[in-house]
């Protein structure tokens, strides 16, 4: 067995795994049928590692969601059909733009006439924030094009990954992977793992292992003609290149979108195995509005179209 093979042998599937399969079984083929149809699974946020079963305590990894949710809202505004795999309370497409009691500042309650029978309005001066992001919304639910699965520990995402693309393969080359998720390298195998919550009685002794590459049976196996692309997140400048082209190398994928942790939101560089290009976002450009993911989406698209005219010949 290999050693991805040994992992799901040895962690169970999330409870609801069946529930989610069939979602993804439905919406792929509801949108299979359309032979023009592009997809796109987006993962986004970061998975957990639990420390004990009963968790109580987790190594958790760092994303807030802000770079698939956005991107989500990008695809589904160039016609694509989105799966969104994410963690649990990360932030999602549409609702991201509404943090904390913002949204309930945007509303009032009418019921100075009408106290027996109260309604709420939307003030306003919010009506031309909230009005085209609603619309937007309306349209990917109404075309159902936008399918929302949530993970929280590495091993369910592991589970749901799979399962996405066991439903996906059959769009072959209409298939498109952006794992933008920040997912665990390390983890404490269920057997390790004690049941109840660590007590603090005395240090304790945490044993992590790595986690299985999962790329290699993704790209090998799975999805082999989908265009898959990975995102590489380092903190040492110096590294980011020849890493993400280590990945190229190890994988065989189409393209590695490289940052660096304090940058992501300005600066990415679209990593093949023989080029380099960067897309920057400059203060002007995010003064006004403009989110990085919107160039990074628009030129995967780019690639995306490119890959499937290559193919076809
Ligand atoms: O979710 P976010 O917008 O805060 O950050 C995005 C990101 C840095 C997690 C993503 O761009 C990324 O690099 N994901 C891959 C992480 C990794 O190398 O494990």
């Amino acid at each position: 067995m290999t050693s991805w093979e040994e992992f799901y042998a040895c962690h169970l599937p999330p409870s609801d795994f069946e529930d989610n399969r069939q979602l993804l079984k439905q919406f792929c083929e509801n949108h299979l049928k359309n032979k023009n149809q592009n997809i796109v699974l987006i993962t986004s946020g970061g998975t957990i590692a639990p420390l004990e079963h009963n968790t109580v305590r987790f190594v958790d990894n760092f994303s807030a969601g802000n770079r698939g949710s956005a991107s989500a809202e990008f695809f589904l505004d160039r016609g694509y059909a989105v799966i969104f795999l994410f963690r649990t309370k990360s932030l999602e497409p549409f609702t991201r733009h509404f943090s904390g009691q913002q949204f309930l500042d945007m509303l009032e309650i009418n019921d100075r006439e009408h106290t027996e029978n109260p309604s709420i309005n939307v003030k306003p001066d919010s009506v031309d924030i909230l009005l085209p992001i609603l619309r937007k919304y309306k349209e990917a639910q109404e075309s159902n094009r936008l399918l929302y699965i949530n993970f929280t520990s590495v091993s369910d995402y592991l589970w749901l990954l799979r399962a996405a693309c066991e439903a996906l393969a059959s769009f072959e080359k209409r298939a498109l992977l952006f794992l933008a998720a920040a997912v665990s390298d390390f983890y404490v195998p269920q057997d390790d793992m004690p049941k109840h919550k660590i007590q603090s009685s005395g240090a304790p002794k945490i044993s992590l292992q790595l986690v299985p590459k999962i790329l290699k049976p993704l790209v090998g196996n799975w999805v082999p003609q989908a265009f898959v692309v990975s995102f590489k997140l380092e903190t040492d400048d110096s590294l980011l290149i020849a890493k993400s082209r280590e990945s190229l190398m190890k994988y065989n994928h189409k393209l590695v979108i490289a940052n660096i942790l304090q940058t992501r939101r300005n600066r990415v560089v679209f990593v093949t195995p023989t080029s380099s290009e960067e897309i920057i976002l400059t203060k002007e450009q995010a003064l006004s509005g403009l989110e990085i993911e919107e160039p990074i989406v628009c030129e995967i698209i780019k690639r995306h179209e490119e890959f499937q005219a290559t193919v076809a010949q």
